[in-house]
Parts: structure tokens; C-alpha cells; sequence
């Protein structure tokens, strides 16, 4: 049975080769792509938030384990889902102004993508305008806010606020996620959705999607 706990030790350690030969490994094993990422490489960084918290890691090495993680990702692309299907919807996405945490949201992201949606990724620290001249420019179905810091989250009420001002707010469905966002959160907010994982997110936005 492949042991999970070897990629989080590999991420906390900041051993890349070990983590690309472990991911590899995996695949030769056959096991789905969907569960290295959550057993292994979520696990893995939740592992690395942790002795975070603790002063057991500091930022440095924690940006290395999170760029391991983004190439590990990269890896495990193709396998995450089928591609060159017809376009679903359109997203966009990006992480809330003031905060930097991308890896989550390049999740969503990816599985969107692979789920046949058009997705135009804003990248990080957005700020509730650039969220509303995109959602004026592309007209999308849906837009997806990202916050993994409390003291950012209000930046999501105010983006959905600025939506509301440019008048667009009937015109797209808003969804939330991140760590510390919950369901609540994302009703007293005015957000239509909130998401716990980007499988739940591609879940929740066909669930939403105005056509299905
Ligand atoms: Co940051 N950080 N960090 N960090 N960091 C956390 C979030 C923290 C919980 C660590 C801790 O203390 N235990 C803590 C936040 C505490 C809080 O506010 N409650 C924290 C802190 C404090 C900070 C700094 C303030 C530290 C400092 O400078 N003193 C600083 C802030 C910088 C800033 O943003 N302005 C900071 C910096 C960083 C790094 C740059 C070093 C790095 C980010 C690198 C990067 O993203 N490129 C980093 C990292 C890596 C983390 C942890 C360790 C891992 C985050 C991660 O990538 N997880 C994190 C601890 C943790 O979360 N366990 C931590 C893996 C990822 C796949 O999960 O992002 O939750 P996640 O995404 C999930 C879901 O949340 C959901 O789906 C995803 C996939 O399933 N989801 C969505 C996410 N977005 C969604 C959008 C949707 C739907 C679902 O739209 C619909």
C-alpha cells in the first residue's frame, strides 16, 4: 500500500527529488491523481501549516515547500481530469487583495479547467476593482474569491460589494474559499456558494451553473 505520510515528510523536509520520485511512484502504482493531491500533497502542506504555527518552520521554507508543491501539481495535471472537452461556463478566479496564498486557488483552478470550464486565473492580491472590471470585460458565469487569511476575508465582503455597486451583481454567481471562509461566512456576506475543496467547488458551480 503507498504510505501517503512519505510526501508530507518529503514537502516538510523541502526534498523535491523525493517528492517527484514518490509522486511518480504513485502513478506507477496507478493511484488516482485526485487522491495524491489530497492524501499526499494537502496533507502534506497542512503538515507544513502546522509547524508553521508552531516556529517549527518559518516563512522561507515554507515558500519552498509551497513551490514544490506547485511543481508536483504540474506533474499531476494531466491526470486530473479530461481536457479538450467543450467549454462548460465561464470562471473567473483570483486571490483576494492583501492576501498572497495561490496554491489553493491554482487548484480550483486546475480542476476547473479540467472539468471543461473556461477559467481566467487573476492570480493574487486582487483588488475589488480589478475583480469588477473583469467581471464587466469577460462576462462570466461565475466569479471565485480566495482568502486564506482572516484579515482578509473582509476583503471578499468588499468585493462582493463592488460587484453589487457596478450593478453586475444579477449577472454573476460569486463563490468563496479558502481555509478559514466558511458557509456562513459566505451567506453574510451576499456570496451565492462556498466551496470547502476545489472538488466541492467544480461540484457546487455545475450544481449553480445558470444553464444546468
Ligand atoms: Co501562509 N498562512 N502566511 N504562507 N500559509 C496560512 C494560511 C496559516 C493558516 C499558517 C498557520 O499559521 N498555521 C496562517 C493564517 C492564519 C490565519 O489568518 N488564520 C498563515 C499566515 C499567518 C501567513 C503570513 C501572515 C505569515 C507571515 O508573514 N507572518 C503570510 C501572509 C502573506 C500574505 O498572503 N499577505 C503567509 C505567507 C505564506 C507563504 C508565502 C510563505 C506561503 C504561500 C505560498 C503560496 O501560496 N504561493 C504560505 C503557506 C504555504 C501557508 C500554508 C502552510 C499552506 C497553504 C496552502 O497552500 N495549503 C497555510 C497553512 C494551512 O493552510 N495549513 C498558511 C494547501 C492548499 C491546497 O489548501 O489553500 O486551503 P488551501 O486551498 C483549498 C481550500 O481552502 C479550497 O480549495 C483548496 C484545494 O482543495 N479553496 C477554495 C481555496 N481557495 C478557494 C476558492 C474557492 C473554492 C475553494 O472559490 C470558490
Amino acid at each position: 500500500m503507498f504510505d501517503y505520510k512519505q510526501i508530507g515528510s518529503a514537502l516538510i523536509a523541502c526534498d523535491q527529488n523525493q517528492v517527484m520520485e514518490l509522486i511518480n511512484n504513485a502513478l506507477n502504482e496507478k493511484i488516482p491523481a485526485q487522491e495524491i493531491v489530497s492524501k499526499g500533497l494537502i496533507a502534506g502542506m497542512d503538515a507544513v501549516g502546522e509547524k508553521m504555527q508552531k516556529m517549527e518552520m518559518y516563512i522561507p521554507e515554507v515558500l519552498v515547500a509551497a513551490k514544490i508543491m506547485t511543481a508536483a501539481l504540474e506533474v499531476l495535471k494531466p491526470n486530473l481530469g479530461a481536457t479538450g472537452i467543450k467549454s462548460q461556463g465561464t470562471v473567473v478566479i483570483g486571490t483576494v487583495k492583501g492576501d498572497l496564498h495561490d496554491i489553493g486557488k491554482n487548484l480550483v483552478s486546475l480542476m476547473l479547467k479540467s472539468s471543461g470550464m473556461n477559467v481566467h486565473d487573476l492570480g493574487v492580491n486582487v483588488t475589488p476593482e480589478n475583480f469588477v472590471l473583469k467581471v464587466k470585460e469577460l462576462q462570466p458565469d461565475f466569479l471565485c474569491l480566495s482568502a486564506l487569511l482572516t484579515t482578509t476575508m473582509p476583503m471578499m465582503k468588499a468585493t462582493v460589494q463592488a460587484v453589487k455597486e457596478s450593478g453586475l451583481r444579477d449577472k454573476v454567481k460569486i463563490m468563496v474559499g479558502g481555509a478559514p471562509v466558511s458557509n456562513e461566512f459566505a451567506k453574510q456576506i451576499g456570496a451565492d456558494g462556498y466551496a470547502e475543496d476545489a472538488g466541492v467547488a467544480v461540484k457546487r458551480i455545475k450544481e449553480l451553473m445558470p444553464s444546468a
